[in-house]
Parts: C-alpha cells; sequence; structure tokens
C-alpha cells in the first residue's frame, strides 16, 4: 500500500495532490479529488477574497475532506486572500510565482500546513527554516509558469538539501512517475495536465481535446524575456508569442498585453485563436479522459504492481 506520514499529516488516503491550475482548479475539482482519496486543490488565481470564499463554501458543501488552496503570490489581491485561508481555517496553502516568506509566520501560527512550491535548492532551504510543512519540487516540463530545473535533477537535489517532505511535481502522470519520483526521495507526487483532463474539470471542452491530442514535442515556452517563462500547448498564437519575443522592435509591454488574458480565454471559451493552453510536457501521453477517482486509483494500482516486481529489475 503507497501510504507514508505525509498522508496521515495531511489526513489523505494516498500521495497525491491536484496542482492549483488557475482558471481550472475551482471548487468542485478539488472535491472530486479529495473524495477520490488525494488532495484536492482550489486555486485563488488572481481573484479576490469574495471570489476564494465562494469557491471554499463549495468544496466544503462537496466533500468533508482536506483540500489546499494554492495562492499565486504574483496575484494583487495575495494580500486578501492570505488572510482568508486563516480565517477559513483551510487545513493546506500551496504558494506559487514567488517567495511566500512575509505570509508564513501568520500561516504557521494559525496552524496551516504549508507547501510552498520551489523552483530550486535555495528556496527549498528558505521555505525550511520559515517554518514550511513541504515543499513541492517542480520540475520545468510542468505547465504554466516553470522554472530552469527538471524534476529528475531538481527533486533529488532539494530531497538531499531539507529535512521536511518533497513533493515532486513536473511530468508526472501514471504509477511509473509516482514511483520514479519516490525513488529520488520525494513522499508524495503533485499532478496537474493529468487532472485538467478529468470528467470532474469543469474547463471548456477545447481545452482538454486540445491536450488529448498532443503528441510529446507539441509544449513550448513563451515569456523566457519577461522572466517568467510559461509552457503551454504549441499553437498559432503561442508560436507566434514566441516569434516576438526575438524581435528586438517589439517592447515587453507590448508582448505583456498581447498574452494577458488568454490563460482566462483558453480554459473559460476554449479561444483556440488567442488562448494559451497551458500544459505540461506529459500531455502526449494522457489519451483519456477519466473520473478522479479512475486517475487516483488507476496510478496508486499501476505505481504498486510495478513496485511489486522491482525484484526482478537487478539480478
Ligand atoms: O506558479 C506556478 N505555475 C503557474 S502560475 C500561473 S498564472 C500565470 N499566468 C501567466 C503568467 C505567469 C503566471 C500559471 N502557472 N507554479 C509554481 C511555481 N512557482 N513555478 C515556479 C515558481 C516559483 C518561481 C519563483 C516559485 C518561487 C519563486 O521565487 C522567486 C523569488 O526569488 O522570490
Amino acid at each position: 500500500m503507497i501510504k507514508n506520514s505525509v498522508c496521515s499529516d495531511l489526513g489523505i488516503e494516498y500521495p497525491i495532490i491536484q496542482g492549483g491550475m488557475a482558471w481550472i482548479a475551482d471548487g468542485s475539482l478539488a472535491a472530486a479529488v479529495s473524495n477520490a482519496g488525494g488532495l484536492g486543490t482550489i486555486s485563488a488565481m488572481n481573484e479576490d477574497k469574495i471570489w476564494l470564499k465562494n469557491e471554499i463554501a463549495k468544496a466544503r458543501k462537496l466533500t468533508d475532506k482536506p483540500f489546499a488552496v494554492n495562492i499565486m503570490l504574483m496575484s494583487p489581491h495575495a494580500d486578501e486572500v492570505a488572510q482568508l485561508v486563516v480565517d477559513e481555517k483551510v487545513p493546506v496553502v500551496v504558494t506559487g510565482a514567488g517567495n511566500p516568506a512575509k505570509y508564513m509566520k501568520k500561516w504557521v501560527e494559525n496552524g496551516i500546513k504549508v507547501i510552498p512550491v520551489v523552483p530550486s535548492v535555495a528556496l527549498g532551504k528558505l521555505a525550511e527554516r520559515n517554518g514550511a510543512f513541504a515543499v513541492i519540487a517542480e520540475g520545468g516540463e510542468s505547465g504554466g509558469h516553470v522554472g530552469e530545473l527538471t524534476t529528475l535533477t531538481l527533486v533529488p537535489q532539494v530531497c538531499d538539501a531539507v529535512n521536511i517532505p518533497v513533493i515532486a511535481a513536473g511530468g508526472i502522470a501514471d504509477g511509473r512517475g509516482l514511483l520514479a519520483c519516490f525513488m529520488l526521495g520525494a513522499k508524495a507526487v503533485q499532478l496537474g495536465t493529468k487532472f485538467l483532463v478529468s470528467k470532474e474539470c469543469n474547463i471548456h471542452q477545447n481545452y482538454k481535446d486540445k491536450v488529448l491530442k498532443a503528441k510529446d514535442r507539441d509544449t513550448i515556452t513563451t515569456g523566457k524575456r519577461l522572466g517568467h517563462p510559461v509552457r503551454a500547448l504549441k499553437t498559432a498564437f503561442t508560436k507566434e508569442l514566441f516569434k516576438m519575443e526575438y524581435d528586438s522592435n517589439i517592447a515587453d509591454e507590448e508582448l505583456e498585453a498581447r498574452a494577458r488574458g488568454s490563460l482566462r480565454l483558453a480554459a473559460v471559451e476554449g479561444d483556440e485563436k488567442r488562448g494559451t493552453f497551458m500544459a505540461g510536457q506529459i500531455s502526449g501521453m494522457i489519451t483519456k479522459e477519466e473520473t478522479c477517482e479512475e486517475i487516483i486509483k488507476g496510478i496508486v494500482r499501476e505505481a504498486e504492481e510495478i513496485f511489486k516486481g522491482a525484484k526482478e529489475w537487478i539480478k
């Protein structure tokens, strides 16, 4: 049985966390993942506390299991949602896209388990010093806002540097990925793209279809020039953005303006022309829409079967 102290500490059945994807991870997806035995996550994205309070209430109507809130630190509403998670007694907070240091003391004092996403060893160590319960080491294979290192290189280096549990993310969508990350020292995994195509995920069907159709080389990273690289599916729009970054006649502001709002257009409108369909490199391996329960049970079953055969690997 794949179960460890991270599961008991978080109050979950399996060491599988759903990524807090902006415009995608709402209260109903989080509840579906938590009901299936994983840790569901609501993304606070760029919304204000009223929006988040409503999503938390939605999730609580659908599940009595624990779930997390992901706070994107670049959000203009970060301060108010950072207070709301305390007021709402959210058990777990995951942070992304920045350094959560200024909120950590308040969260930890209020009994919240804080799990920062870290793209480097230095930020992992800082998170530990600031009282994090665990860190998510997210490799650049993942979708959305990405760091430079790969999961294979980042996870073991963060594991060696900290004494708190490390959760691996980036490029994981099946039992092999989960087991590989455990071999690197991780105690749990976070999956984004795989849950994006789950039956309970409420995004536009065009988004799911694009991920289901994508092959291994069908993602591209844009935004490097602006200092926040973002991985998304290759489309005419993202290829154009990529090209614009190499054109010195185009100002940074124009690039920013082009990309602004494009994730919403993808997730809500399914807009094939102006949407940014953020997705990880593992998209090529994701070929069917399943329920969150099928996803989680399938991954656990596969990992356990592979593990049972492990003695055959070395003679
Ligand atoms: O945050 C993510 N993934 C995201 S956020 C997002 S919304 C967005 N939309 C458009 C442009 C940019 C973002 C879509 N996907 N993953 C977690 C993550 N955090 N990846 C990398 C980091 C990170 C980066 C820098 C964490 C800490 C950090 O600290 C920098 C510093 O020194 O403070």
